[in-house]
């Protein structure tokens, strides 16, 4: 039987800080819930982001070296409640229910069920999942990997994966011949990795935590901090302790970057205040108008600069950087001159004295850093906004020293770092050569598909196989509609996961469900327990050692279910020991060491350094890895990030989709939005009142949304609640990824082709 979602809805103001009593009761709450006040688990909380413990599964925040007695936030322990559930989904489960059944359960019941225990085949037959032995179902699978085309073959990543589970992956789809290697940064920080590298030669980040103690200015575009990374909000409380000043640009009021308690600060806590406020000024910038907010900052500096020129005093800009380090200057500043401030206040919805006093603080800042998240690089310029926030920190000279920077704020723990290994449908980006080198095969040397590239595949039926370690991805990807009906046509569907997703339940005609390890749990091989590692946001590398008993005997690790499927595929690979990596997974990290020498010397010596130690990161330095060895001014094409959006007399809004307190991307953990006072649903549409006026339609009032777009596509999605809601007008706003089958494949970044989700047109019909 379908289980029941609760029909009580609430929606309510939340007018508390983040952090404090709120998140600790909500965290409590939920473990109880889960039966999971247990043996262990606070003793393993305890070890979360430690030296001698494990790396949280949750986001990819940077671990301190001297880190707090409780080095998680909320949302951290939560993902690790839910890893460490006591419930379980095993073969009695689904023998119980067939997939056509399941696949009418909201996705946040498929999780709810537990871990998986079992390797499962999809029976067609019983339109069950049923038990099978790991040895028939790495033959078969290697049988049918074998059968297919390697260039008809994905190798999906989401980025949870170790960097020594990655490495391997990605060395046996290229041995097999394939160089489909998209992973989920392709739906959230590509714009980042296509347009920095252009800017300042380097694919990520150039700040370490330690410069946030040193910045006296902070920018906050595009990022949920308190719900996406909330121990940045520790470093950022200390930050505006010290007066910093936090600009932030969001077109929702955010709790998290408004007010915050700390919950592991007594005093703090016991204060009866309102807590620290976290944003000197926040300005609900238009969806889609940073590219103009951005324009407008950066002009009114030039301003500043030339009445400092006309009185003789110190210049604004840093001349002496913009000529040593930097090219594209003076076509930047007639980008600046040309653009009207008319247009920019319309774009970007924030008034000119509102930029003008952004720019006066920053002009007056020596170490500013600029932070971002996905309300940057979700949408059709993507890349620009990158680009954008870019120019203005080079105008000052915000890059390379100490307190100043660029800071992408990457999303799953390791998907950072799955790049640095090779996970990579580019080539260029890739030690190809030192591959063939090394392990004596012919690596395949053509661009592979990314994600969006996949999801058109698999629609035209040209790919012909998806092998996923982790992530749902038929759930996170846009175009839900097309892809879920196209999906079983797969001829092989092969998913290395924790728990039962949506994905799942779309079979092809061989369909495996392989269940692994967590990061939290004991892993032993050959020679003993093994520590794997990954890379968080700042580029600093950490071990992570997994003390919790496995939740089955039956499961395996994925750097060993990596290994037996290569072995399986391709017999004859006697160049590589893969089971002597197995056995001792440093071997693994020698050889990640040999292929990428720049990123990893001395790696077993280094990788359980307290706080990591730091890739080299050139453009940090002020080196800078670019064509031209210079920093590149990058003038933006459009002051708008979504150019091809019409809206002029239409009843068409832009809707941003976003992510709840109470969830982790499609993992859905519950219905209680806390920071934002929307509790019992996900199904709603958050609206200005003006436009709800506008179309006639009232609060509670349940609608219908459809894609403004001419393709001949139906993309609706029924039943959400009009709930008044502090957006600006012309945007709305509503749940990812109960929205994703408005999205259409081609609305994407350019280039770098990140699904533009915050930023789709749509209309509402009653
Ligand atoms: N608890 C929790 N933590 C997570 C995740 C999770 O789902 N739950 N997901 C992880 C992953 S994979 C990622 S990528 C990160 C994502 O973390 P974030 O980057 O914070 O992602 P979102 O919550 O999707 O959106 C960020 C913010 O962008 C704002 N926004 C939307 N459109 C615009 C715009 O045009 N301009 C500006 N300036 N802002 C805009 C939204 O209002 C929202 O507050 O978090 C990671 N951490
Ligand atoms: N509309 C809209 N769409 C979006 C976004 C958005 O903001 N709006 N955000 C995009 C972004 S930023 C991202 S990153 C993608 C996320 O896309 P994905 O990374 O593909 O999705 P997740 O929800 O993180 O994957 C959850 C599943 O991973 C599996 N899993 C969990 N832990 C492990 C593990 O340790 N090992 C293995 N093998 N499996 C595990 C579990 O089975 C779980 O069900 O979604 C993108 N889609
Ligand atoms: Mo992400």
């Amino acid at each position: 039987m379908k289980p029941a979602v609760t029909d009580h809805v609430e929606i309510k103001k939340y007018d508390h800080p983040t952090g404090g009593w709120g998140s600790l009761s909500s965290l409590i709450r939920k473990a109880y819930g889960e039966g999971l006040l247990m043996s262990g688990i606070w003793s393993t909380l305890l070890k979360q982001n430690k030296a001698d413990g494990y790396m949280c599964v949750s986001c990819s925040w940077a671990k301190p070296a001297e880190p707090r007695p409780f080095e998680f936030c909320e949302n951290g322990a939560k993902a690790t409640l839910w890893d460490q559930t006591k419930l379980r989904c095993g073969p009695d489960f689904f023998a119980r229910h067939s997939v056509t059944e399941l696949l009418d359960w909201p996705d946040c019941e498929l999780e709810k069920q537990g871990r998986l225990t079992d390797p499962l085949r999809y029976n067609a037959v019983t339109d069950r999942y049923e038990p099978v032995s790991w040895n028939e179902a790495f033959a078969e699978i290697g049988m049918e990997l074998r059968r297919l085309d390697p260039k008809s073959v994905v190798f999906y990543t989401s980025g949870r994966a170790s960097l020594e589970a990655s490495f391997m992956y990605q060395l046996f789809a290229r041995i097999y011949g394939s160089s489909n290697l998209p992973d989920s940064s392709n739906m959230c920080h590509e714009s980042t990795s296509v347009g920095l590298p252009r800017s300042i030669g380097s694919p990520v980040g150039t700040v370490q935590l330690e410069d946030f103690s040193q910045c006296d200015m902070m920018f906050f575009f595009g990022h949920n901090t308190g719900v996406t990374a909330p121990r940045l909000l520790h470093p950022l409380q200390e930050a505006r302790e010290r007066n910093v000043p936090v600009f932030t640009f969001n077109p929702l009021p955010e709790r998290g970057l408004k007010r915050f308690k700390n919950p592991q600060n007594p005093v703090d806590m016991l204060s009866p205040g309102p807590g620290t406020k976290m944003s000197s000024d926040f300005f609900q910038v238009r969806g889609g108008g940073d590219i103009a907010a951005m324009t407008g900052i950066a002009k009114a500096v030039l301003a500043l600069d030339d009445a400092a020129r006309e009185q003789g005093s110190s210049r604004i800009l840093d001349i002496g950087f913009i000529a040593e380090h930097t090219h594209g200057f003076a076509e930047f500043e007639a980008y600046l001159r040309a653009a009207a401030w008319d247009d920019i206040v319309a774009r970007s919805g924030i008034a000119r004295p509102d930029l003008e006093h952004v720019a006066e603080v920053y002009s007056r800042s020596n170490a500013v850093i600029g932070n971002y998240g996905m309300g940057l690089t979700q949408h059709r310029h993507g890349t620009e906004n990158v680009q954008m926030l870019c120019n203005l920190l080079l105008m000052r000279g915000n890059m390379g020293k100490p307190g100043a920077g660029i800071s992408p704020l990457r999303g799953h723990s390791n998907v950072q770092g799955q790049r640095t290994v090779g996970i990579s449908e580019k080539p260029e980006l890739v030690p190809l050569d030192k591959f063939a080198e090394f392990y004596a095969f012919e690596p395949p040397r053509e661009k592979g598909l990314d994600t969006v590239e996949t999801c058109e595949g698999v629609i035209a039926g040209s790919v012909k196989g998806f092998v996923g370690l982790g992530g749902n991805f038929v759930r996170a990807v846009p175009e839900t509609g097309l892809v879920e009906k196209a999906w079983r046509r797969l001829g092989l569907h092969v998913e290395i996961a924790t728990k039962l997703n949506r994905s799942h339940l779309l079979p092809g005609a061989v369909t495996y469900l392989l269940p692994c390890l967590s990061r939290l749990e004991r892993d032993r091989q050959a020679s003993g327990d093994q520590t794997v590692s990954m890379e968080d946001s700042t580029a600093c590398i950490h071990g992570s050692f997994g003390s919790r008993p496995p939740v089955s005997p039956n499961l395996l690790s994925e750097p060993k279910i990596v290994a037996e499927l290569a072995k399986a595929t391709v017999p004859d690979m006697s160049s590589i020991p893969w089971d002597k990596w197995i056995a001792d997974y440093s071997r693994i990290r020698d050889e990640i060491e040999r292929c990428f020498p720049q990123h990893f010397r001395q790696f077993n010596k280094r990788f359980l350094t307290p706080g990591g130690f730091h890739r080299d990161i050139k453009a940090s330095k002020r080196i800078w890895e670019t064509p031209n060895k210079k920093a590149n001014f990058k003038p933006p094409t459009t002051l708008e990030t979504d150019p091809d959006i019409d809206v002029s007399g239409q009843k068409v809004l832009t809707l941003i989709t976003v992510r709840s307190n109470d969830q982790f991307n499609t993992t859905v953990y519950g219905y209680d939005d806390r920071l934002r006072g929307i509790h019992g649903t996900r199904m709603v549409l958050l609206m200005n009142e003006a436009d709800i006026q506008r179309f006639g339609l009232t609060a509670g009032q349940q609608i219908d949304l459809e894609t403004h777009a001419d393709d001949g596509v139906e993309r609706r999605v029924r039943g959400l609640r009009v709930t008044p809601y502090s957006v600006p007008q012309g945007n709305c706003a509503g749940y990812y990824p109960e929205l994703n089958p408005l999205v259409p494949l081609w609305h994407r970044a350019k280039e770098a082709h990140v699904p533009a989700v915050k930023s789709v047109p749509v209309r509402i019909v009653c």
